[in-house]
């Protein structure tokens, strides 16, 4: 297991669920933290909550990935202090909706294609540049069953994840010849704030996509990106999936109800 003590990591969506998660698994680690999201709000508290619990030393970026032009000054702007990023989690993403494709809203569609896809392109094109150079680094990418099989309504959701799998695929063979990891993390079901974004505030419905089962939680994610992220230099972990015990399949979960 490798250390992380002074590594610096830049983890996108660090203002909810699974980014939040893995902010305090890391800094629990020792690592310093570059957290990016566009409410800065939540991300100065967190920020508060770190440095009271683990002393973490961090650097904030109100940051929407969708804007290219915003995350290559961002990246090209950290201080020198924080430049040299070891690992970054592209963890920023969003469903918007359940509709049929041919019913489906072409906002919803590109915000998804935008953010899941887009963004985790933007953030890798700037930042494993400097991973190449220095021979170290390693890139998360946060997945999703998603990408592994389609689901009613889950079309456009659906094929992001299926793209972030393969844009995963594609980076590792891309950085064969360097020390440089990659890692997409697939979970099933995690109890975030992702279904009220995805039911667009419907927090009702949000809260039926959980009733009866016991989901994972973002901690459980988190935990496995720490263990992907710590294995020794020359192992790397390709893919993971994650689901809970309750869980099979997108569609298939077994609810005690
Ligand atoms: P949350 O809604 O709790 O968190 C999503 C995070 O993404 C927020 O911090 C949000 O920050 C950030 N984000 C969204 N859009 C943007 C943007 N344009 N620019 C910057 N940040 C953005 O959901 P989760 O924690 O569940 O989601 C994290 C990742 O996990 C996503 O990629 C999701 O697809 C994936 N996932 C989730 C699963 C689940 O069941 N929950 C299962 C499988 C994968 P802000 O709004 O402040 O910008
Ligand atoms: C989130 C899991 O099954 O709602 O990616 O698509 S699912």
């Amino acid at each position: 297991m490798i250390s992380l003590q002074n590594q610096i990591i830049l983890i996108t969506g660090a203002s909810s669920g699974i980014g939040t998660a893995c902010a305090k698994i890391f800094a629990g680690a020792g690592a310093k933290l570059i957290l990016a999201a566009r409410r800065l709000e939540r991300l100065q508290q967190l920020t508060e909550e770190l440095k009271k619990e683990f002393e973490t030393e961090v650097y904030l970026l109100q940051l929407d990935v969708r804007d290219r032009a915003a995350v290559e000054s961002a990246i090209s702007n950290l201080p020198t202090a924080w430049s040299e990023i070891d690992i970054l989690i592209n963890n920023a993403g969003l469903s918007r909706g359940l509709d049929k494709l041919h019913e489906g809203s072409f906002q919803d569609w590109e915000e998804m294609i935008d953010t899941n896809i887009k963004g985790l392109l933007y953030l890798t094109r700037y930042v494993v540049p400097g991973m190449v150079k220095r021979d170290r680094g390693h890139v998360v990418n946060v997945g999703s069953i998603a990408g592994h099989q389609a689901y009613p309504g889950g079309n456009v959701y659906c094929g992001t994840k299926a793209a972030v799998r393969l844009i995963s695929e594609g980076l590792k063979q891309d950085l064969l010849g360097t020390s440089v990891r990659v890692t997409s993390v697939d979970p099933g079901m995690v109890e975030t704030e992702f279904s009220d974004v995805r039911f667009h505030g419907d927090t009702e419905r949000a809260k039926k996509v959980y009733q009866g089962v016991t989901p994972l939680t973002p901690d459980d994610v988190a935990d496995v990106i720490l263990f992907c992220t710590t294995r020794s230099p020359h192992v790397n972990i390709n893919e993971v999936i994650l689901m809970p015990v309750d869980q099979a399949s997108a569609t298939l979960v077994n609810r005690q109800i």
